[in-house]
């Protein structure tokens, strides 16, 4: 009756696994539904309907990894899947977010592996603005890194949208004072953002004359090494239980 109890060993989800699902609350109080997409692809739904024609340098065939099948391959970003849900339910408004795993055939370090996660998310409708865009995104950074955080956006290129951006959140480490984490400029890159190419809009269906939209991507990894100071990528798949123990 004495002895102790055995304890009993119990579960806990994966870092990742956690922050994903914390980002799906957060859009999912602004309006976002989740879309799952496949992780093989077409190069056409990869990168063609995406406005990065055949020589576009953004797809050069070492950052692609190809399938014994011809045209099919694993997906570098998962904005193929826009085009997919955009397809499914033009001429509807939509706002979706779009979770998993991507691919890219590059050098693994400790900042970019050859498989990670990415959460892109896609609102399409009638009088969307840049407003709506900056609106949303900076509620988002608010709830993931704090009430008061300050957000910037600096202009940037990607094919898929025009114009284009990057958005910036206070360095959540020092607070914008300036500190290793942010490189001393007291501000952190958080993700991509821009709003949807009229060339996009057609190719999902939507008629740019009528329909404007905004889209972004965020990799929820680069977002827990700021956060956590985790020094590696390779930690999140290598299911070490040194380093999965310390989270939660
Ligand atoms: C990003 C940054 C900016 C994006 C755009 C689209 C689509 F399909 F709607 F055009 N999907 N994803 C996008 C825009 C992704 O990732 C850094």
């Amino acid at each position: 009756m004495t002895l102790p109890g055995r304890p009993a060993p119990t579960g806990r989800l994966h870092l990742a696994t956690q922050t994903l699902r914390d980002i799906y609350a957060i859009f999912a109080d602004l309006g976002f539904q989740v879309f799952r997409s496949r992780e093989v692809e077409t190069d056409e739904y990869n990168f063609e309907l995406l406005n990065m024609p055949p020589h576009h340098p953004a797809r050069d065939m070492v950052d692609t990894f190809y399938t014994t099948t011809p045209n099919v391959i694993l997906r570098t970003h998962t904005s193929p899947g826009q085009i997919h849900v955009m397809r499914e339910h033009a001429p509807e408004p939509i706002r979706v977010i779009l979770p998993g795993m991507c691919y890219r055939y590059e050098q693994i370090t400790s900042r970019s592996d050859i498989q990670f996660y990415q959460v892109e998310g896609l609102a399409v409708g009638r009088h969307i603005t840049l407003s709506d865009l900056k609106g949303t995104l900076s509620s988002f950074a608010r709830r993931m890194f704090g009430q008061n955080v300050r957000t910037r956006f600096r202009a940037d290129h990607f094919p898929f949208t025009e114009p284009s951006a990057e958005m910036d959140v206070e360095c959540f480490v020092c607070g914008g004072k300036g500190c290793p984490v942010c490189k001393h400029t007291g501000w952190l890159e958080i993700l991509g953002c821009g709003m949807v190419h009229p060339k996009v809009l057609i190719n999902g269906g939507y008629d740019p004359r009528e329909f404007s939209g905004f889209a972004f991507g965020v990799g929820p990894q680069r977002i827990i090494m700021l956060k956590h100071r985790i020094e590696d990528i390779r930690y999140f798949l290598q299911n070490d239980m040194r380093f999965l123990e310390q989270f939660q």
